[in-house]
């Protein structure tokens, strides 16, 4: 499980950039500041859950930057609640290695490629037709991959969290200090946010982790790259159409190549040099290069001159697959190649279940052999 243990090495760079931001003073950060500072003892009372936290002076200072009177902020801040819950869900998720084949693509798979997520995939690309062809011609990215993305992150709507956004991000930047640099980002991030949409700070409701609508954005994401894309002059995530223009548009904005394909099983010569090379989603490798190591592609795979070598631990062994550009562009949604796999694997069964024609067909998962977009 290559991925978790990226996942662990992010996480390392996070606590050690954590631990310098807790040593920094709250002074320095009103260095070239137009507003005037609270005073360090904190004359703008935070009551609640949060009141007393060593991070909430600084956050404010923060926020002041960003033009938002610190009453203001202590009055929301003051509002949140901190979920013990959610500290614990996030300390659940913690990396763990594997050293042989244990079959965590094919669990992890099962998750997402079952028969009524594919069924609802094809039901909501109906439902949704006009918005999907539209986002597709703008931003180059096909509409499987677009809808796909929204069935994995929320069963095409279904799941998009209860939690309040202000909770949960005020947690994890507050009471969490492993993730404390990440989190109060997001929460300002956020605040900045409701003030551009005129939206209530209390308002927003999504994941634990501060996620929002059909396509999980988090507030950074969803301030840089969603769009109106039903012209209501509002980014409203939580509706499909917005939620469309704004997948496809945070793909292109992430380096999607119209027109590539993104992935493709492997024949590999010899299982054992390929495990021994470096695998995942960040590799690069030559196709010829490739080749002279016994590694091709299973089918056609137009256009693609470098790819990163996947692995894929299905239990009896692994798994080969090459990727392209655009299947890198879906781990910057999330850094996995499992997640960016799903997501292909699960476009493609829903194409190919609403017959969408494309270069060659899918015989049968999981063992797909080939595929290829016009
Ligand atoms: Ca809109």
């Amino acid at each position: 499980m290559r991925f978790l243990s990226s996942l662990g090495i992010l996480l390392s760079v996070i606590l050690v950039a954590g631990c310098g931001s807790q040593s920094t003073r709250p002074g320095d950060i009103s260095e070239g500041s137009a507003y005037p500072m609270i005073p360090a003892s904190g004359s703008v009372a935070v009551t609640g859950d949060f009141a007393g936290y060593p991070g909430v002076d600084p956050f404010i200072r923060r926020m002041q930057q960003q033009g938002f009177a610190p009453n203001q902020v202590a009055a929301i801040l003051s509002g949140a609640k901190r979920e013990q819950w959610i500290i614990d869900a996030m300390d659940r998720q913690a990396p763990r290695r594997s050293t042989g084949p244990n079959g965590a693509w094919t669990r992890y798979r099962a998750k997402f490629l079952t028969p009524d997520n594919i069924a609802n995939g094809v039901r909501f690309w109906q439902k949704n037709e006009a918005a999907l062809k539209q986002a597709s011609a703008r931003y180059g990215v096909p509409p499987e991959y677009i809808v796909a993305i929204i069935g994995v992150e929320t069963r095409y709507g279904g799941y998009v969290g209860k939690t309040r956004i202000v909770d949960a991000l005020s947690t994890l930047a507050f009471a969490y200090p492993r993730r404390a640099d990440y989190f109060s980002g997001e929460l300002a991030s956020f605040l900045v946010m409701t003030r551009e949409e005129g939206i209530d700070p209390f308002g927003p409701r999504g994941s634990y982790a501060g996620a929002m609508g059909l396509g999980q954005f988090m507030p950074s994401s969803f301030r840089d790259y969603a769009v109106d894309f039903d012209g209501d002059r509002h980014r409203n995530l939580w509706h499909p159409a917005d939620a469309i223009g704004s997948v496809a548009n945070y793909f292109k904005s992430h380096g999607w190549q119209a027109g590539e394909p993104v992935a493709v099983r492997a024949k590999v010569q010899s299982p054992a040099a390929a495990r021994a090379m470096k695998t995942g989603y960040d590799t690069r490798y030559g196709v010829k290069e490739l080749a002279g190591r016994g590694i091709v592609p299973a089918g056609a795979f137009r256009g693609v001159s470098k790819v990163s070598l996947l692995e894929l631990d299905v239990g009896t062994g692994y798994e080969y697959w090459l990727g392209s550009q655009n299947f890198y562009t879906i781990t910057r949604y999330n850094h996995s190649t499992y997640y960016a796999m799903a997501v292909h694997q699960l476009a493609r069964a829903i194409a190919d279940r609403k017959g969408v024609p494309s270069g060659a067909r899918l015989s049968s998962l999981p063992d797909v052999a080939s595929e290829a977009r016009l």
